[in-house]
């Protein structure tokens, strides 16, 4: 699109898509846009789609050994509900001008990152709870100013996504609420996936904002509407009061309720182990891409089902 155009027109639609954005007028896909939003867009949001749909993954290892028939139903329902995420945002990335087909290929080729999160192990029941508390939580967090985005379908899937995660953080919460007054060891295994989740779940909001090398062009088309360090700011001052309130410990000697800035103080978080796991050298990143790739070749018969029945109908 921008090809077609002289530099001189590309610089004065730039200007005039700069000033729409600072007046907050939301852009809709028909709209013209410079490449590098459309770029940064379709970057932010199929990542955003690949870690709903490999975020089943650690979940789902649990379905099966979930302790009674109401915990997997409900836990059903949210890996269910995570898998809807995926879509809606696959379809939101799609209006930008690229296949779906194209997406995935890039997840499973390895191109594509997704949340740093899901390449940890779910070792023990209570990380059921840690997941919808924190994760959840976290993404929450990041999704509730997503939903006020200058990009009018991901700013739209963000509401729906916002209500069904609130209701994860919940179950999430309520699982650890529910072992903390239970025996011994039911406390000690809350603690456990609480001192293995935390600093992941810190991880969440990416680098430091002095070395987010794509907040400068998302801060400035308001794609983002807060920092990364910012939102895991307001993570942290959310959540301690919540662990305190059940009896978990934050596992960080550094917290620290700062009276004068009205904000938890915390510990430096191990950026070798983030940008490890962002390389694709966590616990777990060699097992989630097998794990994705082997359902996308088992799920091919489902796909060329469908696309049967859409040629046959009409669709
Ligand atoms: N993990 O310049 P930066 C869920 C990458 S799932 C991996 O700050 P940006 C759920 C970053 O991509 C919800 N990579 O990047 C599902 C960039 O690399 P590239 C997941 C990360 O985009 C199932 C580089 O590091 N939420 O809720 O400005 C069960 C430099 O970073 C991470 C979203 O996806 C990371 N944590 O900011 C339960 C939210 N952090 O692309 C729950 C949407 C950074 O240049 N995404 N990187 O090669 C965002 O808000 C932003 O993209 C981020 C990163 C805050 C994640």
């Amino acid at each position: 699109m921008e090809n077609q155009l002289t530099a001189e027109e590309i610089t004065k639609r730039e200007m005039e898509f700069d000033a729409k954005i600072a007046k907050g007028i939301v852009v809709e896909p028909k709209d013209w846009m410079p490449d590098r939003y459309r770029k940064q867009l379709l970057r932010m949001m199929s990542q955003h789609a690949h870690s709903e749909v490999v975020g089943m993954l650690p979940e789902g290892n649990w379905l099966t050994r979930a302790p009674s028939l109401m915990r997997k139903a409900v836990l059903l329902a949210k890996i269910q509900d995570e898998a809807g995420h995926g879509l809606y945002i696959y379809s939101a990335a799609e209006t930008l001008g690229t296949d779906r087909a194209e997406m995935i290929d890039q997840l499973l080729s390895g191109h594509a990152k997704y949340s740093s999160i899901f390449n940890y192990p779910t070792l023990n029941w209570a990380d059921m709870g840690a997941i919808g508390w924190l994760v959840d939580g976290a993404a929450i967090v990041n999704q509730t100013v997503l939903a006020k985005c200058s990009y009018g379908p991901y700013s739209r899937a963000m509401v729906r996504i916002c209500k069904e995660e609130n209701f994860h953080n919940k179950q999430g919460y309520q699982i650890m609420a529910y072992l903390m007054k239970g025996t011994k060891e039911q406390q000690e295994m809350a603690q456990d996936a609480m001192n293995r989740f935390w600093w992941p779940s810190l991880m969440m909001f990416g680098p430091h904002d002095t070395n987010s090398p794509n907040s400068g062009d998302l801060m400035k088309w308001k794609v983002k509407l807060q920092t990364n360090d910012d939102l895991r700011q307001r993570f942290i001052d959310r959540t301690v009061p919540q662990a305190e309130a059940i009896g978990l410990k934050i596992p960080d000697p550094d917290l620290k309720w700062n009276p004068q800035t009205r904000h938890y103080d915390f510990g430096e978080i191990n950026w070798e182990e983030f940008n490890n796991v962002i390389k694709g050298n966590g616990p777990c990143n060699r097992l989630r891409m097998k794990q994705r790739r082997d359902a996308h070749e088992n799920g091919a018969w489902v796909r060329s089902a469908a696309l049967a029945y859409a040629e046959k109908h009409g669709k």
